[in-house]
């Protein structure tokens, strides 16, 4: 039952009396406005003993004004108006027998009888209508939010189980990537061993004396063909300098051998042409050399001698490997390692490697073909993606536990968490030429509709910083910043009001200043409870 009914029995029943001394008095001050029986009355803050006749009598006698409570006599009291069938509401005295009507005050008793008429029934029903279709969106909507905080338990349970199987698979790994670690550097010792006895192979070996050779051969050639550039200058010089007047039978001989060898033509017969060539072009370059199939002309040992020299032998090895070995699969051996439990792991490993070594000892299988170096490469790459899962896992524990905290934290998602249901949920609202999206708690954006790209208007930063975490008010505004720089003006940015509603939706959206928004929206998230809310009038 409201409480104005119960108040307002005695009240009338006073002023049925035929008092007006209660006009403007609150219900709770009645009992304090009777008289003496000398018909005096005290002021309410005891400062002043006036006639009981002074109080409403349109004169302030009493500093605090109480002698005046219907009245505007004293210029900073209030009026009580009772408004029945609506809410009672005080008025400032300032504005009691101004001859205006108003809403506050919807029975008129703060103006002369027949001033105002009394609109308390209607604008009451109107009221009631409202409030009622208030409290059934309410209701509605505080069943879902106690769905949202039901989703919360659940998402907080699933999270922390999560994060305790992600630290048992982490131990689990932990010790994975350790063996791994140990078989890597196992196989890579092999590897190594390995490759040192490749190395003492016959045909390696001989390679190497080959190489030695070519080199030694290389260097020969060329100290040759340096002696053989010095001496045909010194015959050239010989040939174009030699008198003929002298008749030297030896000089001759050994310019005409000279002009035979390098193919010059004699001498005498260039000076009657008058012209000579100092430098003869030598034989090699004016004939084609006739080689035998398969072997290298001047101009290929010249181009790729070098090459030939500089070849890594320690590859061509593993490559002939490679192409004498029969084309097998994998090494059985090692695949073998997939379907053994890992618990087994070790004594697997420990025994595989006996078994070979016998095996080699034995002649049956040479340490070649166990496939070392290929288990090598395996044994590194299992070691890589252990750790990579290894580190995987660990950062999905920390956001998982770093969830959990949010999930119950009044500066995140609630005191209850009746906001995570809504964590990267987006809605949108279409205005003019552009969809606005909002995704909560991530992004909103500004969607051209008829093609374009779009605009980030901000992130999520905070709730209502004016408020106090935890309060309706903390939770009926949300702050998006640093979204797309407007041109010659601010990172665009949206501010998101908040009210209780029975669906997640924006109805409205302003640009309040260029490129800074305004969403209001509602949300079953800020439907409390009804009696749970804060109550802000007193009915009669
Ligand atoms: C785009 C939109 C508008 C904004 C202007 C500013 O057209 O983001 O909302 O006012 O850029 O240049």
């Amino acid at each position: 039952m409201v409480p104005w009914l119960l108040l307002a029995l005695p009240l009338g029943a006073t002023a049925a009396a035929g008092s007006d001394k209660l006009l403007g008095v609150h219900p709770s001050a009645l009992a304090k406005y009777t008289p003496t029986k000398s018909n005096t009355w005290k002021c309410l803050d005891g400062s002043k003993e006036i006639s009981w006749n002074a109080v409403n009598d349109d004169y302030c006698d009493c500093p605090d004004g109480s002698d005046e409570p219907g009245t505007s006599a004293c210029p900073d009291s209030r009026f009580w108006c009772k408004n029945e069938g609506h809410i009672g509401a005080y008025i400032h005295s300032s504005r009691v027998g101004d001859g205006l009507c108003e809403t506050e005050c919807c029975d008129g008793s703060d103006e002369r009888p027949g001033t105002c008429p009394n609109r308390c029934k209607e604008i009451g029903e109107a009221y009631r209508a409202k409030r009622d279709a208030e409290l059934k969106i309410q209701k509605t909507g505080s069943k879902i939010r106690s769905t949202y905080i039901a989703f919360a338990h659940k998402e907080r349970k699933r999270l922390e189980d999560l994060a305790a199987s992600l630290e048992k698979d982490i131990v689990a790994k932990e010790k994975e990537v350790e063996k791994l670690r140990e078989i890597a550097e196992r196989t890579e010792s092999l590897t190594q061993a390995a490759l040192d006895h490749k190395r003492q192979s016959p045909l390696y070996q001989s390679l190497l004396n080959h190489n030695k050779a070519l080199k030694s051969l290389k260097r020969e050639y060329k100290k040759h063909a340096d002696k053989e550039k010095q001496l045909g200058q010194i015959l050239d010089s010989l040939r174009t300098g030699y008198n003929p007047n002298y008749q030297d039978m030896a000089v001759l001989e050994a310019v005409r051998g000279w002009e035979e060898l390098a193919g010059l033509p004699h001498i005498n017969d260039v000076k009657k042409d008058g012209e000579e060539s100092s430098t003869p072009e030598p034989e090699s370059e004016k004939t084609e050399e006739a080689v035998d199939d398969g072997l290298w002309t001047a101009d290929e040992l010249d181009s790729e001698l070098d090459d030939l020299i500089g070849t890594d032998y320690t590859s061509l090895l593993l490559e002939h490997e490679d192409h004498i070995n029969t084309p097998t699969e994998d090494s059985l051996l090692f695949k073998i390692t997939s379907y053994i439990p890992d618990a087994w792991l070790p004594q697997y490993e420990a025994w595989k490697d006996n078994f070979v070594d016998w095996l080699e000892k034995l002649g049956i299988v040479s340490e070649e073909s166990s496939g070392s170096s290929t288990e090598a490469t395996r044994a590194q790459q299992a070691l890589t993606e252990a750790n990579a899962e290894l580190a995987h896992m660990k950062r999905e524990k920390t956001e998982s536990e770093s969830d959990v905290l949010k999930i119950f934290n009044p500066e995140h998602f609630g005191a209850e968490g009746e906001w995570k249901k809504l964590d990267d949920t987006c809605i949108n609202h279409e205005v003019g030429d552009y969809t606005y999206e909002l995704c909560f708690f991530k992004e909103a954006k500004q969607k051209p509709n008829k093609g374009g790209s779009n605009f980030s208007l901000g992130r999520f930063q905070s709730w209502n910083k004016d408020a106090r975490p935890g309060s309706p008010e903390y939770y009926s505004k949300q702050v998006y910043q640093h979204g797309t720089r407007c041109w010659n003006g601010p990172e665009r940015s949206v501010v998101v009001l908040l009210t209780c509603g029975v669906e997640n939706t924006i109805y409205s959206v302003q640009e309040l200043e260029k490129c800074e928004y305004q969403f209001k929206g509602t949300s079953p998230a800020l439907c409390l409870p009804p009696g749970k809310e804060p109550q802000n009038h007193e009915e009669l």
